[in-house]
């Protein structure tokens, strides 16, 4: 954990990125965005316009209310152009979404579930949350591949 921490710190100072915040950073944005490199804190991340959704998921028993914010938001925020997002995570989980996700579903960025903050525990700090519930077509492991926890990065192309 120390070292990983170190070689981050590393990275992000090579990379000189944009900081949107003082805390520590929970999300390194990358690609064609204004800028190139913006990293996102919790609370930043929090004023984005909040969104909840209530879904089940292939992870968790019954229903529960997610609350965070929409991804196209955030890729508004930034001025993502590209049609690809690959989304990586703190157990360098990878995989590549399709923009057209964010325009055809309201796909949050969970940082709270019924309430409580997301801790890494329970697939914190964020979580990619799809409206699963209200679209059957969503209900297919292709989609369930793209629920990506511990998330940490996103690179936009
Ligand atoms: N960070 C992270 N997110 C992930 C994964 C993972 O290994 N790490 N697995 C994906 C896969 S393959 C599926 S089906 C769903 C549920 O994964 P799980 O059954 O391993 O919890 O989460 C997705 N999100
Ligand atoms: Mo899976």
């Amino acid at each position: 954990m120390r070292s990983r921490a170190a070689i981050f710190l590393v990275t992000s100072l090579l990379a000189a990125p944009l900081e949107a915040g003082d805390a520590p950073p929970v999300l390194r944005v990358t690609g064609t965005i204004a800028g190139g490199v913006v990293e996102f804190d919790l609370e930043t991340l929090r004023d984005l316009p909040q969104t909840t959704l209530e879904t089940s998921t292939v992870v968790t028993d019954g229903r529960h209310r997610f609350t965070g914010f929409l991804m196209r938001d955030l890729l508004h925020k930034v001025e993502a152009r590209g049609d690809t997002v690959t989304a990586t995570a703190l157990n360098d989980y990878v995989v590549e979404i399709p923009v057209s996700d964010f325009r055809d579903y309201d796909v949050i960025v969970a940082y709270a579930m019924d309430g409580k903050q997301l801790e890494r525990a329970d697939k914190g700090p964020l979580w990619i949350v799809y409206p699963r519930d209200d679209h059957s077509e969503l209900q297919d492991i292709r989609f369930d591949y793209r629920w990506v926890w511990h998330l940490s990065g996103l690179d936009i192309r």
